[in-house]
């Protein structure tokens, strides 16, 4: 491991703006002795001591708690001190621009936690969970941040990794005696091996696009002619009345979006101008942006009137739910229905709220989101690491199944092993990390 540098680092560790306590957090060699400076008492590991807080001519900045954590037993592996003044902005840059008067340089976003990581002390995936944790916008992706940050989610890629290095080194041994190795590739323990990596690497996988899912929500756009109800509708998912709603078709021109979250997985819902052609300058750029909107959007509900001809307003592709609105106005059941070109469609009213809780669990299902069952945090980066392993080993499996060369083998499996040590940042190129830890907020 790279030795995370000599230099102490100082950050506010608190959020901006006035609070009860406001926290200066300071790692590196220096960090025991800027702080003893500052608080004129010398501080033992992992005792709490209260100190005034003084800047180099004797003046108190701030009074408050001092708390020290010696190397490595510290979330940084480093010398860690916490100044935990009053959050006042004030204040705590009084106490900041002290901490750096005295050696101190400022920290950059989620150079602690990469601190932590360089030390050994967090793998990379642990690192990303930090950030999902203090991100998350749902209980849910709380959960699973928190299960990622425990290490959970690195031992299950630990796991297998393990597996496909003791199948490599099985597959070292056959190739150590060539004659037998046709053998060993059909005896029947190879195949096993890989199927049971391929099923290991299949379980990783949705239950880290679940966490995808989690971490990053959806976007879901909801597109349709003039007045067939789509403010109404995005009205009723919000639950308040956020859209104006007229009976004159064209009435909304701007994009206007709600958030709100569906059993824990974020979602943000996009109501759009109806799609039409028209001269109005104002109205065509509505449908410009609408239909860019639909583009962008991990789900487009395309929203009709129940019982009338449909016209084809829209033919954009999937993920996409057809709604079909103003049940009420016909004899038609509200509900998730084969109509009568064999396509399935969710019948309801905006007005009287028929049909919207099927039409919530729909989206749902269609994002592919289930909400029981424990899930991990994961980001697109380990989804494609995992999608590459998985595709590595396919095609290692296609070898073995051709009782090709072991050596063909084994190389497609150190494919597999060095995507699997990208997620735990075994091995990793210096600027994916600089772009995972710019992403966090300073002083974590
Ligand atoms: N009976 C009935 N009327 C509805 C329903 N949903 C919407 N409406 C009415 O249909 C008209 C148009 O509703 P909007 O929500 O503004 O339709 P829109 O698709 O957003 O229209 P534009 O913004 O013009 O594209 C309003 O008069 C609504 O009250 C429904 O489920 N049943
Ligand atoms: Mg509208």
């Amino acid at each position: 491991m790279i030795a995370a540098g000599a230099e102490t680092i100082a950050a506010v560790a608190t959020p901006p703006g006035q609070g009860g306590i406001g926290i200066v957090r300071l790692s590196g060699p220096d960090a025991k002795t800027i702080a003893e400076g500052i608080v004129c008492q010398s501080l033992k590991p992992r005792r709490v001591k209260f100190a005034e807080f003084r800047n180099q001519t004797g003046e108190t900045l701030d009074e408050g708690l001092v708390l020290y954590f010696a190397a490595p037993r510290s979330f940084t592996g480093e010398d860690v001190v916490e100044l935990q003044g009053h959050g006042g902005p004030v204040v705590m840059q009084l106490l900041l621009d002290e901490a750096v008067g005295r050696g101190a340089r400022l920290a950059r976003p989620g150079e602690f936690t990469e601190r932590a990581f360089l030390n050994g002390k967090i793998d990379l995936a642990q690192a990303e969970a930090v950030a999902d944790l203090i991100s998350s916008s749902s209980r849910a992706a709380a959960r699973g941040a928190l299960r990622s940050l425990k290490g959970d989610f690195s031992r299950a890629v630990f796991n297998l990794d393990q597996q496909v290095l003791h199948l490599r080194i099985y597959l070292e041994a056959a190739m150590d005696f060539p004659e037998e190795e046709v053998d060993f590739l059909s005896s029947g323990q190879v195949v096993e091996k890989a199927q049971a990596i391929g099923q290991g690497l299949t379980n990783l996988l949705r239950e880290s696009t679940q966490g995808v899912l989690l971490n990053d929500g959806i976007t879901v756009a909801i597109l349709g002619a003039p007045n067939v109800g789509k403010s109404s509708l995005l009205n009723v998912l919000s639950g308040e009345e956020r859209a104006i709603v007229t009976d004159i078709p064209g009435t909304t021109r701007d994009l206007l979006h709600v958030d709100l979250t569906l059993q824990g997985l974020p979602v943000r819902i996009v109501d759009t101008a109806g799609l039409r052609d028209s001269v109005d300058p104002v109205e065509i750029e509505g449908v410009r942006r609408a239909e860019q909107q639909a583009v962008e959007a991990d789900l487009v509900l395309l929203v009709t009137e129940a019982g009338y001809a449909k016209t084809n307003v829209w033919s954009g592709s999937e993920p996409l739910i057809r709604v079909a609105n103003k049940v009420d106005l016909t004899e038609l059941e509200p509900g998730l229905v084969e109509n009568t070109d064999g396509i399935m469609e969710v019948r309801i009213s905006a007005k009287n709220g028929a049909g919207i809780e099927v039409l919530r669990a729909y989206i749902l299902e269609k994002v592919g989101f289930v909400s029981e069952g424990s899930t991990y945090t994961a980001r697109k980066r380990h989804l494609l690491a995992l999608d590459e392993a998985m595709q590595a080993l396919r095609r290692a499996q296609v070898l073995i199944d051709e009782n090709l060369q072991a050596e063909l083998v084994a190389e497609e499996l150190r494919v597999v092993h060095e995507a699997l040590g990208t997620i735990a940042g075994v091995v990793t190129a210096d600027d994916l990390l600089g772009e995972i830890f710019a992403s966090f907020c300073i002083g974590k």
